[in-house]
């Protein structure tokens, strides 16, 4: 295996990484590594009725949403819609559903997801909640594992890039996110030449543990670097999280030479019960901020979104002992803790080793003040007085670890497109298997939590050249799975995803399938427009707006014939779907929408706004295939002109009628 000691720009290992990639390309592309066919296929294959044994959670990267799948099948099971629209089920679309892409830029309609990051209790994935960056317009959301739904969505402030971010601890006290860009704080027109004096970065800790409460409980000021991943402590280092950078160049322009001079550059080992300490002390300011939390209430089904407008800062060097630099080789990615608390491996990117640091050692180094400087104000610890010991030669390019809780790390690389097992203590390489191609991260079920449960490894690779059928100039994107049972690591299986896996977290399917909410209650809807039976339905005009307060159930709509509207209105459809039985949505649209469907759980009221711009009769109908006279599920909206004399009014079950006038529910979010 070829090192790399002496590059000192990514330029040259880009010509490596095109080599590697070459080579990877053009070489026979073997179906399971060491298994033969029959064998790998047997240990994927999950009955026609039978259930997977994981749900595995991938991030969608630049579809902005989170695919889920069953493990060892890759069966694609639902995508979760979090900050993008999703004309599938109206998210985004639906008026209810608006204010969750609320931010303090408007509505943003789209964003990058890359770390998913379930929620824990005592360092054990618990089921309960998943977290999710946003990484342009910088947010996390909480997706609640009993629905699948995207319920909370908080914007982070002083952020350019919310990439490290989300990391939990291990009682779910916070989820933490650092910068990955540094901006201006606050942000402001100055040159981008001042980079050095005038940018800023920041890691903000977000209080995760009651739904709807989500909020910065302190955001620290660090040097101007890049911010990149991280790990929570646990065990003896919980308390504690490690943030990897680069750049400490500080450069501000063609980052891929010029951020990567430095032999080495940092981890950040951050106390975040210390913090506690400081902000407890008062040494945390309210600054004056602007962002927003949006949260759907439970029983409403309403987002609302709110403005915050300050955020509890303040800068590292004024609550000494909060953070600690750990000198690592050489542009780092991932900081990876094992399942014991005490080693933190880097994944130097242009490194040719693995460092691992040691977190007891680190302890030592602190009391004992082994520094060899400080930035402002933030001590330097001495490379060897916190190592524990290097992977030596492991392939090209460490990004991410993850840990089978039987002593060993198993590490992704980048340009030599492999995963290797590594055993911990003893720093020696073990196995080492091919991904195809250039694998990014790498997941075990609980790899990054004290308990993991080591019988599959996924690596999510960023190429896939000659792997499935071509598909035009853009191809797949695509998971492998591995057995990591045994001694030698197998691949059992490619499966192609939605959008980019950047990085997956995976669970025991019984820690959720027995919680899932089946429908929502009729009676217990709190919805502003609910319509409980048809009688409840109606229609009102408030000078311009018409609120149509209609139901479904197998196989009608109520009313299903309106007249009165005009055009120049807007035309709030409120649907309710009164079915009270498992998997019966039932969907909405209307010709010439400028909008996505509707897609109604039962028991739940969503609304589709519309307005018509010509006269005309117009259809409605059930998009969700719902019973045997689905395609008799449909309906008309007569359009007149703007001050017709048509009255408004709507045919229900009842007969052709009147309706009465429905009143006029609390006013809709927008
Ligand atoms: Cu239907």
């Amino acid at each position: 295996m070829a090192t790399f000691p002496k590059f000192r720009t990514l330029a040259g290992a880009g010509v490596i990484a095109s080599a590697a990639l070459l080579a990877f390309a053009c070489a026979k592309r073997p179906s399971s590594g060491g298994l033969i066919s029959a064998d790998a296929a047997k240990a994927v294959y999950v009955a026609p009725g039978q259930y997977d044994e994981f749900y595995a959670f991938m991030s969608g990267g630049f579809n902005g949403q989170i695919g889920v799948y069953g493990l060892p099948s890759g069966r694609r099971l639902k995508t979760i819609p979090v900050f993008s629209q999703y004309p599938e089920n109206g998210y985004g679309y639906s008026e209810e559903t608006k204010p969750m892409l609320n931010t303090s830029y408007g509505f943003v309609p789209w964003d990058d997801t890359h770390h998913p990051a379930l929620s824990q209790t005592n360092g054990e994935d618990d089921g309960r909640w998943l977290f999710i960056n946003a990484n342009n317009t910088p947010r996390i959301a909480r997706i609640d594992l009993t629905r699948f739904e995207t319920e909370e969505i908080l914007e982070i402030p002083n952020a350019g890039g919310n990439h490290g971010s989300p990391y939990i601890t291990q009682n779910s006290e916070y989820v933490m996110s650092a910068t990955r860009f540094s901006v201006p704080v606050p942000n402001s027109d100055v040159p981008i030449s001042d980079f050095k004096k005038r940018f800023k970065g920041q890691i903000s800790f977000i209080r995760a543990d009651q739904p709807g409460k989500m909020a910065i409980a302190f955001q620290m000021i660090v040097p101007g670097f890049n911010y990149d991943l991280a790990r929570a402590g646990k065990g003896p280092s919980n308390g504690w999280v490690f943030f990897s950078m680069y750049n400490t160049e500080q450069a501000n322009s063609l980052l891929e030479v010029n951020a990567s001079q430095n032999d080495k550059d940092f981890v950040a080992a951050v106390n975040w019960k210390a913090i506690e300490g400081c902000a407890k002390a008062g040494k945390t300011k309210n600054v004056a901020a602007s962002y927003v939390h949006n949260f759907t209430d439970e029983f409403t089904r309403v987002a609302k979104s709110e403005t915050v407008t300050s955020v509890p800062q303040f800068e590292a060097k004024d609550c000494p002992g909060a953070i600690y630099f750990l000198p690592t080789p050489k542009s780092p990615h991932g900081a990876d803790v094992d399942p014991t608390g005490e080693y933190i491996v880097a994944g130097g990117k242009l490194a040719s080793v693995i460092p691992v640091h040691s977190f007891s050692k680190m302890i030592k180094a602190i009391e004992a003040k082994a520094f060899e400087g400080n930035i402002d104000g933030i001590p330097v610890l001495k490379y060897d007085a916190t190592l524990a010991g290097e992977v030596k030669n492991p392939g090209l390019g460490p990004l991410h670890t993850e840990f089978d809780g039987k002593g060993y790390a198993y590490t992704s690389f980048f340009i030599s497109s492999e995963v290797v097992k590594w055993k911990l203590g003893t720093w020696e390489v073990v196995d080492r298997v091919p991904t195809y191609y250039s694998v990014g991260h790498l997941m075990i079920p609980g790899g990054g939590t004290m308990k993991p449960n080591a019988k599959y490894m996924v690596a999510m690779d960023k190429i896939t050249k000659d792997r499935y059928l071509p598909t035009g100039p853009e191809l797949t994107q695509s998971a492998q799975l591995y057995d990591i049972s045994g001694d030698k690591m197998k691949l059992l299986l490619d499966f192609p995803t939605e959008g980019e896996p950047h990085y997956a977290q995976a669970i025991e399917a019984k820690k959720i399938k027995d919680k899932q909410i089946k429908f929502f209650k009729l009676a217990d809807s709190k919805a502003p427009h609910v319509s409980r039976s048809e009688k409840e339905t109606g229609i009102s005009r408030e000078g311009k707006k018409v609120h149509v307060r209609m139901t479904a159930i197998r196989s009608h709509f109520s009313p299903d014939n309106i007249e009165g509207v005009q055009v120049g209105d807007t035309v709030l459809f409120h649907v309710t779907n009164l079915e009270q039985d498992w998997d019966v949505p039932h969907g909405f649209a209307v010709m010439g929408a400028t909008n996505g469907e509707l897609l109604i759980m039962p028991g739940e009221t969503r609304t589709l706004q519309w307005t018509p711009k010509k006269p005309g009769v117009y259809p409605m109908y059930c998009t969700d295939f719902c019973s045997a006279l689905h395609q008799e599920m449909q309906g008309y909206v007569r359009v007149s002109p703007a001050g017709s004399s048509v009255a408004l009014s709507g045919v229900t079950s009842r007969g052709p009628q009147s309706l009465p006038k429905a009143e006029a529910g609390p006013k809709q979010q927008q």
